[in-house]
């Protein structure tokens, strides 16, 4: 029994001298049961970033709606992978999820506009963006496919590569490379028009995908190489910087519309300054992962972006998108990172 439970226990049964030995629990739930209880599930360990401040913002959620409203997190894909828990939220079996826009753009292709390879130089342009017009543009986006969501974009960061077979020294080394990619068309596209083999997996199959050499590279953000502990099963980490990620905080409409108005206002305030937070920290993180990782025994390189980007002009790539986003996504993303096609 923790202490908070045995101390309900003990204010309940000071209310209620009388309940016998039965009618004692009824009273504590009456007493204690949160009005409205969400279920947030998520793809990543519990030490990165994006859990320790959802956790916070669940604590100031139930503190400031005095306990009628309560967040449970479901980390780690303990709920199913992406694929999974992007249909237990819109179905409703969870209230909350956080994909990453790739992810959710099996859904709403529009939404991956933000993760068009080489298009933002640095994090000044990403928030312009995220907090900007193509924020709202994707938002709108993914209401439109029924998924609701926060304001602010949690980050998830600029993907590098890491593989076991050696350097990403420019884009010929990426040629019939076997490398895992999210579950997502632009990012198998990408990687296809850099000449590399590209599979789809969910993030869930990763790590043993990597062990067993089932592939023999992956591309994420460093904060996700070091929580996941990826420099166990890779040995070189090439900062190619390739796409900017991050994650939307999703909501189930139904269940965010059920909420009264004062608990949406506790709710996307926590969350959304959470968020702020948890984008300080991922840049933190950024500053000392080359060093960390290297100490854990990765050989980083940082090859020269010019030759990625002539390799997806000359494979279509842009051209080919332009058309897939749409004349609109296209425009907002290009307001802020200029011309792409
Ligand atoms: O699956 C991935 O690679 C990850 C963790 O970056 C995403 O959520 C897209």
């Amino acid at each position: 029994m923790t202490n908070q439970v045995r101390r309900t226990l003990l204010r309940a049964a000071a209310a209620a001298p009388m309940a016998g030995a039965f009618g004692f629990p009824a009273i504590v739930r009456a007493a204690s049961a949160p009005e409205f209880v969400f279920k947030y599930g998520n793809n990543l360990p519990l030490t990165h970033p994006l859990n320790i401040r959802a956790q916070e913002a669940a604590n100031q959620v139930k503190d400031a709606s005095k306990g009628r409203m309560e967040i449970r997190i479901f980390p780690n894909n303990q709920l199913g992978g992406d694929t999974d828990m992007l249909a237990q939220v819109r179905s409703g079996g969870i209230e909350m999820f956080t994909p990453s826009s790739l992810v959710v753009s099996t859904l709403a292709p529009a939404v991956a506009i933000n993760a068009v390879g080489f298009a933002f130089s640095d994090y000044d342009q990403v928030w312009k963006a995220m907090d900007g017009s193509l924020g709202t543009f994707a938002r709108d986006a993914m209401r439109k496919a029924g998924l609701e969501s926060f304001e602010k974009m949690w980050d998830n960061g600029f993907r590098q590569t890491t593989t076991s077979s050696g350097p990403i020294a420019n884009a010929q080394s990426m040629k019939g490379l076997k490398i895992r990619v999210p579950v997502s068309p632009l990012s198998i596209d990408m990687f296809k028009g850099l000449g590399a083999a590209p599979t789809s997996l969910q993030f869930s199959e990763v790590y043993s995908s990597l062990q067993t050499h089932i592939v023999d590279a992956q591309e994420n953000p460093l904060p996700i190489v070091q929580v996941a502990k990826l420099y166990e099963v890779q040995k070189y980490c090439s900062l190619t910087n390739h796409i900017w990620d991050g994650y939307w905080f999703v909501l189930n409409p139904r269940a965010w519309q059920r909420l009264p108005k004062d608990l949406q206002g506790i709710a996307s305030d926590a969350f959304n300054q959470a968020a702020v937070k948890q984008r300080e920290d991922v840049a933190k993180l950024n500053g000392a992962a080359v060093a960390d990782l290297k100490s854990k025994g990765l050989a980083i390189n940082q090859p020269a972006p010019d030759t990625f980007r002539t390799a997806l002009r000359q494979a279509g790539f842009y051209a080919q998108w332009k058309g897939r986003f749409g004349n609109q996504a296209w425009d907002l993303l290009e307001q802020t990172v200029g011309k792409l096609a």
